[in-house]
């Protein structure tokens, strides 16, 4: 049975909102057939950002991603559909840029793996985690037309 209510966390980072590139990265999303249900901007503090990067934190370039995700306002969305979470990260492409195919967000618009754009789920456990961690407050219920506005 498709699970057409599966829900990924994607997460524009800080260089590709200051290159703006928020507008494609969610143009992609939604031209694929995913439905937008949480978006916001923030600025994360480096204590949020820790518990995002939990899995990391014994890694060498942990101090170094943190402050980079710090450095400047995240795009913070809830994309859902069917297979959202292994879907979004084909994508996004390849974590490093090198290793992305071109017509991937990260293929084509990323050359380093420090400073890589975009954010997604690698599974729908971590999806879970990380859609409570950025919208505490819930996501929005909606279904893709209310005929009613649409003209
Ligand atoms: P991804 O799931 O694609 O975000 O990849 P990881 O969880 O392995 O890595 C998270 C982030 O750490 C990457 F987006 C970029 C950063 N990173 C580095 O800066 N250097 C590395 O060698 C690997 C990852």
């Amino acid at each position: 049975m498709p699970n057409n209510a599966e829900r990924t966390y994607i997460m524009v980072k800080p260089d590709g909102v200051q290159r703006g590139l928020v507008g494609e990265i969610i143009a992609r999303f939604e031209k694929r057939g995913f439905k937008l249900i949480a978006l916001k901007l923030e600025h994360a503090t480096k204590e949020h950002l820790e518990k995002h990067y939990a899995d990391l934190k014994d890694k060498p370039f942990f101090p170094g991603l943190i402050k980079y995700m710090a450095s400047g306002p995240v795009v913070a969305m809830v994309w859902e559909g069917l297979d959202a979470v292994k879907t979004g990260r084909v994508m996004l492409g390849a974590t490093n840029p090198l290793a992305s195919a071109p017509g991937t967000i990260r293929g084509d618009y990323a050359l380093a793996v420090g400073r890589n754009i975009c954010h997604g789920s690698d599974s729908v456990e971590s999806a879970e985690k990380e859609i409570a961690l950025w919208f505490p407050e819930g996501v929005i219920q909606h279904t893709m037309a209310s005929a009613e506005w649409v003209f």
